[in-house]
This record gives C-alpha cells, sequence and structure tokens, in this order.
C-alpha cells in the first residue's frame, strides 16, 4: 500500500511541503537542498538498524554494514577538514555541543561564548538552555559601532572570568572570524577553544572560508547548513581529546546513533569532496555578496555593511517595520526569511528588529547574481509595498516563475 493510500493527513502534508520548496524563494541562511543520493540514502532500510557503539566494538550484532558506511564517513570527513579525528554520530549541532562540553567541562564551570542576541546560539551558554544552566555562561559581543567582535573587549572577558572552554562561533554574524586571535586568548587563559562552524562548515570545505582546524581544539557542526547533508551533527578534534569526545557522545549523552543518518552524512561528504563542490561554495558567497550590494543600493541597512560568508544580517528600523513583519509580509510574496535580533536589539526575540537571510539554498537550485538582482529588487517592493495586496500577489507570481526557471533535482526527477 502507498503512503498516498496509507495516510493521507500525512501524504498531503508531504505534497504541499514539495510544493512550497518548489515555488519558493529558500532564503533562510541555515537552511538548504540535499541530493537525491544523500535524500535516499537518509530514506533507506539502514533506519531499522541499532548499532550501539563505534566501528569494531558495537553493542550488538548485525553490525558489519555500519560499521562501513560509519568508517568511510568518519574518513571522508578527515579528508574533507584535515583533521586528526571524526565522530559523525551525534543527531545535531546541539548535541554535538553538548558532548564537546561534557568532555571539557564539569558542571558549574564557566564557559565564555558570543551572546545569542549579537549573533551567537542559544547552545553557547543562553540561560534557556542546558548550556546555561548547567554551566556558569558569560558572553562577549560586537562593537556597537562597527557590529563586529570586539577581541580586546573579549581578550579582557577571557582574562576576568577565566572560562574553562572559549567558544568561537554564531549563527548571525556576517563575517570571518579571526580564528588565530580566539587561539592566543583561550591560550593566554589556558583553555581549549571550540569552534562551532554549523553555519559555515560547507564553506570550510569549499575553501572560500578560513578554517579553524589549525586554531581549534575541538570543532562542531552541523551536516545541513551549507555543507548540504542531511540533518544532524558531527565533531572533529585533536587526537588528544578523541577518546573522551568519543565516550561522551556513546554512552555519555546518547545511545544508538541513526546510521541512516550517518549513511546520508558520508554521501554529502563524498559530494563535498568533489571539485563541482568548490564551485558550488564559491558561489554561495559570490551571490551574497552581490546581493548585500542590491540591497544597500536600496536603502537597506545591513549589519556589519555587508558580508564575507553566505548569509546577511539586515536593520529595518529604517524602513519602519520590525523583523516579524517583514518575515510574514515577504512569506505572503513567497520569500522565506527568518526574524532575527540585530546588535543593540530592543525588541523580543518574537518580534526582532532585523531579518537574517542567506544564499546556500538558492545556489544549489543554480541562482547566481542575475537572480540576486531581482531578489533584491522584490524585496524592497514587498516591503515599501506591504499595504499593497495585489502588488504582492504579483510578485509571488513572479517568485514562481523564477523557481520554475530553476527546478529541484530530486522533487523533478
Ligand atoms: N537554528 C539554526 C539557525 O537557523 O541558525 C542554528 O542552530
Amino acid at each position: 500500500m502507498s503512503l498516498e493510500q496509507k495516510d493521507s493527513i500525512i501524504f498531503s502534508a508531504l505534497q504541499e511541503e514539495m510544493q512550497r520548496q518548489k515555488l519558493g524563494l529558500e532564503m533562510i541562511a541555515s537552511e538548504n537542498y540535499v541530493s537525491s543520493e544523500v535524500l535516499e540514502a537518509q530514506g533507506s532500510i539502514f533506519t531499522n538498524k541499532y548499532a550501539e557503539g563505534y566501528p569494531g566494538k558495537r553493542y550488538y550484532g548485525g553490525c558489519t554494514n555500519v560499521d562501513t558506511i560509519e568508517n568511510v564517513g568518519r574518513d571522508r570527513l578527515k579528508e574533507l577538514f584535515s583533521c586528526d579525528h571524526a565522530n559523525i554520530q551525534p543527531h545535531s549541532g546541539s548535541s554535538a555541543n553538548m558532548a564537546v562540553y561534557f568532555a571539557v567541562l564539569k558542571p558549574q564551570d564557566t564557559i565564555l561564548g558570543m551572546d545569542l542576541s549579537q549573533g551567537g546560539h542559544l547552545t553557547h551558554g543562553s540561560p534557556v538552555n542546558f548550556s546555561g544552566f548547567i554551566f556558569q555562561s558569560k558572553f562577549y559581543g560586537v562593537d556597537e559601532k562597527t557590529n563586529l567582535i570586539d577581541y580586546n573587549k573579549l581578550e579582557d572577558l577571557a582574562k576576568q572570568y577565566k572560562p574553562k572552554l572559549l567558544i568561537a562561533g554564531h549563527s548571525a554574524y556576517p563575517r570571518f572570524l579571526d580564528f588565530e586571535k580566539f587561539k592566543t586568548i583561550a591560550d593566554q587563559v589556558g583553555c581549549p577553544l571550540m569552534v562551532d562552524m554549523a553555519h559555515f562548515s560547507g564553506l570550510v570545505a569549499g575553501v572560500v572560508h578560513p578554517s579553524p582546524i589549525p586554531y581549534a581544539d575541538l570543532v562542531t557542526s552541523t551536516t545541513h547548513k551549507t555543507l548540504r547533508g542531511p540533518r544532524g551533527g558531527f565533531i572533529l578534534c585533536k587526537k588528544e581529546w578523541a577518546k573522551k569526545v568519543d565516550s561522551k557522545v556513546f554512552p555519555g549523552m546518547q545511545g544508538g546513533p541513526l546510521p541512516h543518518v550517518m549513511m546520508a552524512k558520508a554521501v554529502a561528504f563524498k559530494e563535498a569532496l568533489e571539485p563541482s563542490y568548490k564551485i558550488y561554495a564559491q558561489q554561495i558567497v559570490k551571490n551574497a555578496k552581490y546581493l548585500s550590494e542590491q540591497l544597500i543600493q536600496r536603502g537597506f541597512n545591513l549589519v556589519t555593511g555587508g558580508t564575507d560568508n553566505h548569509l546577511i544580517l539586515i536593520n529595518l528600523n529604517n524602513k519602519n517595520l520590525n523583523g516579524k513583519e517583514a518575515e510574514d509580509i515577504l512569506h505572503q510574496a513567497g520569500i522565506t526569511v527568518n526574524k532575527n535580533t540585530v546588535p543593540g536589539e530592543t525588541r523580543s526575540p518574537f518580534v526582532t528588529s532585523g531579518i537574517r537571510i542567506g544564499t546556500p539554498a538558492l545556489t544549489t537550485r543554480g541562482m547566481k547574481e542575475k537572480e540576486m538582482g531581482r531578489i533584491a529588487e522584490w524585496m524592497s517592493q514587498v516591503i515599501e509595498n506591504r499595504n499593497n495586496e495585489k502588488k504582492i500577489l504579483n510578485i509571488k507570481g513572479e517568485v514562481k516563475k523564477l523557481c520554475s526557471q530553476f527546478p529541484l533535482f530530486h522533487v523533478e526527477k
């Protein structure tokens, strides 16, 4: 029996989601479209298998094939990022971070991470997250004028708080990070440096972003953002941390891994090792830079005045609407973005003063600078004409037309 016959409500939600993904402009900076091969792997029968443990050391029988995919996945990941050790079992970026914290810290130890409201991540010490209630979290942020990380202040804070772990990484910072500087500061206070490269790991793999590997003691990432793999996480580390990290992922924090997801990760890592992936990563950045210029020309206020990576943060105060209103109105025109806090935020995280946009998913569809120019114009038109329903519907029609010219391979097959 097909899914359609067996479970019509779920089937119809899937159909509608396919239409949404096909006919809309996906501009959430942390999303992407996986290849049909990654999709095939994640939908495979490996989902049936328990495989607690690691290759050659499992707590279940019948793990020969899981061992193969996990070994291949780890080897590909080590090759991709030139690192000593890889663990591909974390179910997500959050669980990768949790395993690293458990490997390095004791409850109540101090961590120093980037403030969530200034571009950091929930799991870097936010009081509403496990990282904030298990550990003493302290934060660094950006300079009030430039909105760039204030490394001098960071150094002072590190000396003041003496963290047991310094965390670099962000979910809404449009510039490169100075990993050498982070490492120098960590060394000064005698703590390890963890880099959460979830947002930009695909750019590191594509050699269009500095690599944290030479500097960081431990690196975490998701697999589904710029890296274009299945939803999941991984950890890379120097040899001396390998045993501790592995034991904190399993049995410390997780039970059985998700073999179908590890398989899909391995497929995605192979794709990222191919020369075509470098061209993809270059185009993500070219698109983001061009889109930035086009938005600036239309009077948008970009945090830091542009971007080095795949994401753009827009402060909407000069456009007289908040982040939530912008997210809603752009959605009506078929453009998906997310509201986001901006440095110096005065509104709640449910409202915000900004939006965050990104180019990884559009670039996967094959869109280039020409399309970025059209999108900037539509975004501007939608926001300037937010009370003009007819105008917004017209733009929605244009968006659909553009999307039909850039089919989604796995949906169209
Ligand atoms: N939620 C992710 C993002 O959108 O950046 C980070 O985990």
